[in-house]
């Protein structure tokens, strides 16, 4: 009788021994959400499967390129998309201050850089080579730009040093940066309608991609320390004369401290890639189907049980 109580007491302490390290703490785990549908998205999908978890979440609007810093001091808990083109240089400096960690990389492999729409190659047979691109400048130009093309760049936070990239390779282009990504999409939609030539800022995955056929431009391949060093790249005294990682990388990174503070949440986000085609499937939720994200979000996690459902195990 006392022999068995005794191992019951046991059998109870080791299990509240093992629950309590996989206990997380009820603080929320605060996740950002930036300027671009697919983050969104994704945010709000594993913000969802963390709750399913029992875990609290909170989402803040940051900046894309100051959460590194908010990441590694713990005001932010993890950023889901970490693209290697807009976002690698600031990862790297925060990487070096320590406190954040990289977590996992996603299947998806990326690029982001200058793009055209497929009518765009009509005007301009020598597509996609820069040197092509740079030949044609006048197709582009605007009242605007006077007689330099017009490049349509994104939003200023995601810091794509377009500016230097004409000075570093003697574009004859002058760069406009939009307001939102949503103002990429309308130009390019008016730009369709009498197949007016047009250079943007476009990435991949995307949902874009599925309603636009289109190429990147070829730029001098990018090289690590082509935008630090002046030496690398084609031009000697420039920096950023190359394109952007043609074969990005996608990241998770996290606070160091989740992994003791969340541990169960970290053991799922450590498990969490996505591919291409899942990202530009959470894109194209909001930006054709018009869905408000947290819908997107819970239709995607509706669709697809199977391909999360193991990151809870
Ligand atoms: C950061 N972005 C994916 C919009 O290039």
């Amino acid at each position: 009788m006392k022999a068995i109580k005794l191992v019951s007491i046991a059998a109870l302490f080791a299990a509240s021994v093992s629950s309590a390290q996989a206990q997380d703490s009820s603080d929320p785990i605060i996740i950002p959400i930036h300027n671009w549908s697919s983050q969104i998205v994704m945010s709000h999908v594993i913000g969802d499967i963390l709750q399913s978890l029992g875990d609290h979440v909170e989402y803040v609007t940051t900046d894309s390129q100051a959460v590194y810093e908010s990441i590694r001091l713990g005001d932010v808990t993890f950023e889901p998309e970490v693209w290697e083109g807009a976002f690698g240089a600031s990862f790297r400096a925060a990487m070096e201050k320590g406190g954040i960690e990289d977590v996992a990389t996603h299947a998806a492999i990326t690029r982001e850089d200058w793009w055209y729409p497929m009518w765009t190659k009509d005007a301009c047979p020598g597509l996609p080579d820069w040197k092509a691109l740079n030949d044609c400048a006048a197709l582009f130009a605007t009242p605007e730009t006077g007689t330099k093309g017009r490049f349509l760049g994104g939003p200023v936070d995601w810091l794509k040093h377009d500016a230097e990239k004409v000075d570093a390779l003697g574009l004859n282009f002058q760069v406009v940066n939009a307001g939102s990504a949503a103002a990429i999409w309308a130009e390019l939609a008016a730009a369709e309608k009498d197949k007016k030539p047009i250079v943007v800022f476009n990435w991949t995955p995307n949902f874009a991609e599925a309603v636009w056929p289109g190429e990147f431009v070829n730029f001098p391949e990018w090289v690590d320390g082509c935008d630090t060093d002046p030496a690398v790249g084609p031009v000697p005294d420039k920096t950023y004369d190359c394109g952007n990682p043609a074969n990005g990388y996608l990241k998770i990174a996290a606070w160091d401290g989740m992994k003791d503070k969340w541990p169960a949440a970290y053991a799922t986000l450590k498990k969490v890639s996505f591919t291409n085609h899942q990202i530009a499937e959470m894109a194209k939720l909001v930006d054709i189907d018009e869905m408000e994200p947290e819908d997107a979000a819970q239709a995607w996690l509706d669709a697809n049980e199977s391909v999360w459902q193991p990151w809870t195990k």
